[in-house]
């Protein structure tokens, strides 16, 4: 299958891949918080267990954003306007979009980036076959990275950023503001961001949707240990960690680690870390705005908060913005 011209080129070679998860991870648990990038979650197996965590009761994210789009997809598409083009930062699937791609008025392009090469070329064909006039042409690689910016195709049309899914929460606040700052670097006066993003709630609620009873976050954590066990020879043993996720309201954060049951030594590509019992490797964060947060986030970053759209619990908010 065709998917333009852009694929591929200056993707690292796997063996990058595994030497930057090796530097990070080594890095990581020589701190003296432990600490692990979120983005390593993310493997197949991890990406399978969040797309089962997006199904539980206990995680409203999911449900609560879908409803958002159903209820306004019609009002959303207008506001982007006719003929946009639509790039997706982290697309993974695509489910998102789909919807909002068939509700806009013959829109121009779509420009998925993500890592996944595999979900990004299943997700083409089944939109392709929905939407048989659409451009499509997926962009393999890291959004936070400079270099997949460089591959977007440069098109006159009018451009619209898709950052949906609370993507954002898991930045801390500077590297939000940065990661906007780099959006807006990508549009022209006029042109747009749609952004969705988990509002400051109950932290019962919160710690919840993190700590879910049906223990699937906490496969999802493992899994990193996992990763790093059959990826770079290590010998952690999952039984020994435990799954911990709690609300910090000052940070407005959810934090999500990995407690040591006992004081252990654990092995990693021929080197070795000690844990205390109840040291913890501190392994992500999920940020919580108030629709204040979010205006100030935008205005501080280039953008004109033009308008939300939430549920009526206000658990969650999807907002439109647009370069001045
Ligand atoms: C993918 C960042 C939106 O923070 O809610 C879910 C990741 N981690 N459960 C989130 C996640 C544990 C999720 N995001």
């Amino acid at each position: 299958m065709a998917i333009g011209n852009t694929d591929g080129v200056g993707l690292p070679p796997g063996e990058n891949l595994r030497r930057q998860f090796e530097r990070d991870v080594l890095a990581g648990l020589s701190t003296t918080q432990k600490t692990l990038p979120c983005k390593y979650l993310y493997d197949e197996a991890g990406s399978k267990l969040f797309e089962a965590i997006c199904d539980l009761d206990d995680y409203y994210l999911t449900r609560t954003e879908a409803a958002i789009f159903t209820r306004a997809l019609d009002e959303m598409a207008s506001v982007l306007g006719r003929e946009a083009q639509l790039i997706e930062p982290g697309a993974g699937n695509c489910e998102k979009a789909e919807p909002l791609l068939a509700a806009m008025d013959n829109p121009s392009a779509y420009y998925p980036l993500d890592i996944s090469r595999e979900i990004l070329l299943q997700a083409q064909q089944r939109i392709q076959q929905r939407l048989p006039q659409l451009e499509i042409v997926p962009i393999i690689g890291d959004f936070t990275a400079d270099d997949v910016w460089g591959r977007l195709p440069q098109s006159g049309a009018r451009k619209v950023i898709f950052f949906p899914g609370s993507t954002i929460g898991n930045f801390s606040h500077e590297q939000a503001r940065a990661l906007l700052i780099r959006f807006a670097g990508q549009l022209n006066p006029g042109d747009g961001l749609l952004l969705g993003a988990d509002l400051v709630k109950d932290s019962v609620v919160l710690e919840r949707a993190y700590h879910d009873s049906n223990h699937v976050t906490e496969a999802f954590n493992k899994n990193l240990l996992n990763r790093i066990n059959s990826e770079l020879n290590g010998d952690f043993n999952t039984e020994a960690f435990a799954h911990r996720a709690f609300y910090h309201s000052f940070r407005q954060r959810v934090e999500m680690h990995l407690v040591s049951l006992v004081e252990q030594q654990v092995s990693v590509s021929g080197r070795q870390f000690q844990f205390a019992e109840g040291e913890t490797i501190h392994t992500e964060n999920s940020h919580k705005y108030t629709l204040p947060d979010l205006q100030d986030l935008l205005r501080n970053t280039g953008f004109s908060p033009e308008k939300y759209w939430t549920d009526n619990k206000q658990h969650y908010a999807i907002y439109y913005a647009q370069i001045p």
